[in-house]
């Protein structure tokens, strides 16, 4: 079997039976971000293989606060497929993870699809929609610990993402007061600020950075803009919630 095959078979079946697998890097220091965005869609395709359906893309390390908190200061992006949407207020099984986070996001909803060099002004006329959000991130790689390479060729984390009520995409989400309560504990504040100065900047590198894998963003794509603060570990039994300024509330819960 070709490296990169191997590779995606490892990450995507780490994923599918929730255990935790030595880093990519740690064997094969000279694994690629090329190469890495490869493994990322050979082990999303064996997803899709299995029924699953693409539903978007998701920008990750856009904000300093992730950043800081995994070492890794390039962004990044992954594939969502439906397998991964949770139903906003109901609960996801614990089990089924390694060791998840929740991060605070904002969704976009397309109406339009969007590649390449564009500007902040053609990436909002292509939004239908914006919405709070979490992302569930859960690294199939051993204590959490990753480098670059290892993320992308993991889907960025990509695990779980809830959805919230969506809004008209005219009003200003520049810099939007953004608070995550768990257990109706207040556990991270942030603004939408946080995005690379403004969420919409996020969208405008995830079409540049899709448009390079020889893909696009389609009308009817969620777009996950990134972590506003750091990601907190979930545990059975909690409620988390995260409200946005003018956006409105998401929430889910966490079952064993
Ligand atoms: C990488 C994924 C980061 C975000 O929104 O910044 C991410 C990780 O922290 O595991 O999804
Ligand atoms: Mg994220």
């Amino acid at each position: 079997m070709d490296k990169l095959e191997r590779y995606a078979e490892i990450l995507d079946s780490a994923a599918l039976h929730a255990r935790a697998t030595p880093q990519l890097t740690h064997t094969d220091p000279d694994l690629s971000v090329a190469d890495a965005y490869l493994v990322q869609k050979l082990s999303v395709d064996r997803r899709l293989s299995r029924g699953e359906r693409r539903i978007g893309v998701k920008m990750g390390l856009t904000s300093r606060a992730k950043m800081l908190q995994v070492g890794v200061d390039e962004v990044a992006w992954g594939r969502l497929t439906d397998a991964m949407l949770i139903e906003e207020g109901a609960a996801m099984s614990y089990a089924r993870f390694v060791h998840p986070r929740v991060e605070p996001e904002i969704a976009f909803l397309m109406k339009a699809p969007l590649a390449g060099k564009v500007t902040a002004a053609a990436a909002l006329a292509a939004v239908e929609a914006i919405a709070p959000a979490m992302e569930i991130i859960d690294s199939r790689y051993e204590n959490f610990k990753f480098a670059l390479s290892d993320v992308i060729a993991d889907n960025t984390s990509s695990s779980g993402l809830v959805i919230g009520s969506w809004n008209d995409p005219t009003m200003d989400f520049s810099n939007l007061g953004v608070i995550l309560e768990i257990d109706g504990q207040v556990t991270q504040v942030g603004s939408t600020a946080a995005i690379l100065g403004h969420p919409l900047r996020s969208l405008v590198a995830a079409a540049r950075l899709v448009a390079e894998a020889g893909e696009e963003i389609s009308a009817g794509d969620i777009v996950m803009a990134g972590g506003i603060t750091a990601a907190p570990d979930l545990a059975p039994g909690k409620t988390v919630r995260t409200s946005i300024q003018g956006l409105g509330a998401v929430m889910f819960q966490v079952e064993a």
